[in-house]
């Protein structure tokens, strides 16, 4: 048997040792690019208000830097942690910040948001509309949805409460018959810019479409209009199932 020729086989294995650890360091590097990017957390589920949420990320251009967890909020054992960890009522969405502080309400994840990055706000002549709208979408009118939601969608007919369904559904024409003088001449909520209470009234107007053909809505010209030049934006179609 020969002797082995050391210089022979040096150079291979210092060029094997050097791409492993080449690798090596590109894994761990990435690895640690992603985690740096995924600093907060969202947590999902397909049309849910999460929705809001996610449509302004995608408009603040955010989206891919924001670790989205989908939780289905009706899987008992999952919801368990859910509520310990993130959400007391186990309802989405949630936001839960880099510091572990957790947002959980979609108003004030979207509003966090958009001052956060300073975006999407709105002038300081149309600051009372944008509150005005994001705390009426968020509470009176996100109310009366999910009573005639729950109502039509999840209850037997036979035990449906017509006064209830037409008190709800009476409330929410007085609604719309305002929003659609409010749109009059304005592009957006906030005049010709979009801001993030488009995300959030706009959330509302995409789930009014969609029950029952979009009877609730559609005699106001206005709101269908407004409704459309939402839905002509790549974030909305991004976000949105067509
Ligand atoms: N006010 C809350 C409402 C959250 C909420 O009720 N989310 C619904 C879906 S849109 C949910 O998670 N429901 C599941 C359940 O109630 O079991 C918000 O806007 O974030």
């Amino acid at each position: 048997m020969g002797k082995i020729d050391l210089h022979s086989i040096a150079g291979p294995g210092v060029l094997i040792a050097v791409v492993c650890l080449w690798c090596y360091y590109r894994k761990t590097e990435s690895h640690r690019r992603k985690e740096s990017r995924h600093r907060i957390t969202l947590y999902t589920y397909p049309n849910y208000r999460s929705m809001r949420c996610i449509w302004l990320a995608t408009e603040l251009g955010i989206d891919n830097n924001i670790k989205m967890i989908e939780m289905d909020p009706h899987d008992k054992r999952k919801c368990e942690s859910y509520k310990t960890a993130v959400h007391p009522h186990c309802t989405i969405p949630a936001l839960v910040l880099e510091d572990g502080n957790t947002i959980i309400e979609s108003g004030a994840i979207c509003l966090y948001m958009a001052d956060f990055h300073k975006s999407l706000v709105p002038e300081t002549q149309w600051i009372a509309d944008y509150y005005n709208w994001i705390v009426y979408a968020c509470s009176t009118l996100d109310d009366m949805m999910e009573t005639i939601y729950l109502q039509w969608y999840l209850t037997d007919s036979e035990d449906q409460n017509e006064q209830l369904v037409k008190r709800m559904t009476d409330k929410f024409q007085v609604f719309a018959d305002y929003f659609n003088n409010y749109l009059k001449g304005k592009s957006f909520i906030c005049g010709d810019k979009f801001t993030a209470a488009d995300c959030i009234m706009g959330y509302n107007i995409w789930w009014a479409s969609g029950m029952r053909e979009g009877c609730l809505i559609d005699q106001y010209p206005e709101i269908i209009s407004y409704l459309s030049r939402l839905q002509s934006r790549y974030a909305f179609q991004n976000t949105f199932p067509s």
